[in-house]
């Protein structure tokens, strides 16, 4: 990476052909050496599949960073049990945007990598689970899918190799705890989703009780090129620890926001250089690495290197790389606000201390932006935001409590003002975000 050619760091491979002439077809996605990546898999034993996707290093892009060949390995052999691979489009995080957009432009490399995956880990019955808002994405994977098996990659007989794959697209109904692995399965065989206890991982026992991988589409998407282009290739980008190319979303005070592809490590700093910068006359404020549910950064990480270990490192999360960027004119005390309330209304019920306290929270919040807080509010709602996180039964109150806490360690002095001066003392008309 040289900061002289910033443009050099930008490395489509899931995105190259999305602004193609309708790029979603098998004919577009065969131009781009779709479908070869399968080839050299079925000419491979399973477990050398497994082994090279471990050796290249792709992590999970799903917000966890776990490693996917791994994951793969966990899934015990000559057990007799049906294996299941789940694929996790339920795209909710707030600021992520990167699955949803990758399927609706370029379907097949999901189900290529599908195909992959499922080959390695010995299934024969494969289920996307999508966001059920995204109705023009379903109808556009189902066209997909049927392509896919009238030219022989799906079906019986996987292009002559002998192994089968079925592949099911289902539409979720629109909760973001559906995105938590073991709700997203509990609703996947139609039961309310809620967070399953784990230990057992899905590994273990999984949809209907049976070993099962659950992935991100974009850790998923990933593959085919790895098995097409070779582990070194795959190494040649990111770092030793996080090696690869990512989809980053970039989102709000920024001149040009969209979906952007580079290898991990890129620094936002960098990425606001080769993609317009904040927008005109204004300067940043605070950021969000990934998503909601990432403590915050400010002007002073703009040099983190944008991977797992390096956003780590800066005392956050990778998450799902979704970068909302917020100017000067916004209101953190608001943003926070807007955020709690989502995951109070997300909130699934199932464990008290998310329950009842992202409720308070959100009463907490409202009133001190409303200017009528009063002396003691900080301690408490710091108080609060300390018995939901870590003491939830699920990512989602950890998530809830990390936008109170990075706010209150970067911008004290915001939430003070509010206090002292009775009113908040920001426009919100001029937060093009938040009005
Ligand atoms: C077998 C073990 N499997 C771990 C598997 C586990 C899972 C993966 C990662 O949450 C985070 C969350 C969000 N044997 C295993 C094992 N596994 N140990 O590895 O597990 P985990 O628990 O580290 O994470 P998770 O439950 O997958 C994901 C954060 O990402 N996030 C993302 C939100 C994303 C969305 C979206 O819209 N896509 O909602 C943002 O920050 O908060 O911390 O598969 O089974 N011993
Ligand atoms: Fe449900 Fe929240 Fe508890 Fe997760 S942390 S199980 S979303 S109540």
């Amino acid at each position: 990476m040289t900061a002289e050619h910033p443009e050099k760091l930008l490395s489509p491979v899931l995105s190259d052909s999305w602004d193609d002439d309708r790029p979603w077809t098998l004919d577009t996605y065969r131009r781009h050496d779709g479908y070869k990546g399968l080839h050299e898999a079925l000419r491979m034993d399973s477990d050398a599949v497994i082994a090279l996707v471990k050796d290249a290093g792709l992590r999970g892009r799903g917000g966890a960073g776990f490693p996917t060949g791994m994951k793969w390995q966990f899934i015990p052999q000559g057990d007799g049990k049906p294996h299941y691979l789940v694929v996790n489009a339920d795209e909710s995080e707030p600021g992520t945007c990167k699955d949803i957009p990758l399927l609706f432009a370029n379907p097949h490399s999901l189900i290529e990598g599908m195909i992959i995956a499922s080959y390695a880990i010995r299934c024969s019955h494969a289920f996307i689970y999508l966001r059920g808002e995204t109705v023009p994405v379903l109808r556009r994977l189902h066209a997909a899918v049927a392509e896919a098996y009238a030219a022989g990659y799906l079906g019986k007989d996987v292009l002559g190799s002998g192994f089968d794959l079925d592949i099911t697209v289902h539409a979720g109904a629109g909760a973001y705890i559906c995105g938590e692995e073991t709700a997203l399965l509990d609703s996947l065989e139609g039961r309310r989703g809620q967070p399953r206890l784990r230990p057992p991982f899905p590994a273990i026992a999984g949809l209907y009780a049976c070993p099962t991988v659950v992935n991100n589409v974009e850790s998923i998407a990933s593959v085919p090129s790895i098995l097409h282009r070779g582990k070194e290739w795959f190494r040649s980008m990111g770092s030793e620890k996080s090696p690869g190319f990512t989809l980053y979303s970039l989102s709000g005070h920024v001149t040009n926001p969209g979906q952007y592809e580079a290898p991990l490590g890129i620094t936002l700093r960098q990425l606001l250089e080769i993609t317009g910068g904040v927008r005109e006359g204004h300067r940043l404020k605070f950021w969000t690495p990934g998503g909601s549910s990432t403590p915050m950064f400010t002007e002073e990480h703009l040099d983190v290197a944008l991977d797992y270990e390096g956003v780590g490192a800066a005392g956050s999360m990778l998450g799902t790389k979704a970068l909302q960027i917020f100017d000067e004119t916004t209101c953190v005390v608001r943003a926070v606000t807007r955020w709690t309330e989502f995951y109070a209304h997300e909130s699934c019920g199932k464990c008290t201390p998310c329950r009842e306290g992202t409720y308070w929270l959100v009463q907490l919040l409202r009133r001190i932006e409303a200017g009528k807080g009063v002396e003691g509010d900080l301690e408490k709602l710091n108080d609060i935001a300390d018995n939901i996180n870590g003491k939830s039964f699920c990512a989602l109150g950890d998530g809830a409590a990390s936008p109170i806490f990075s706010s209150l360690q970067f911008f004290r002095e915001e939430y003070e003002q509010h206090l002292r001066e009775g009113r908040c003392p920001f426009d919100p008309a001029a937060s093009t975000v938040w009005a």
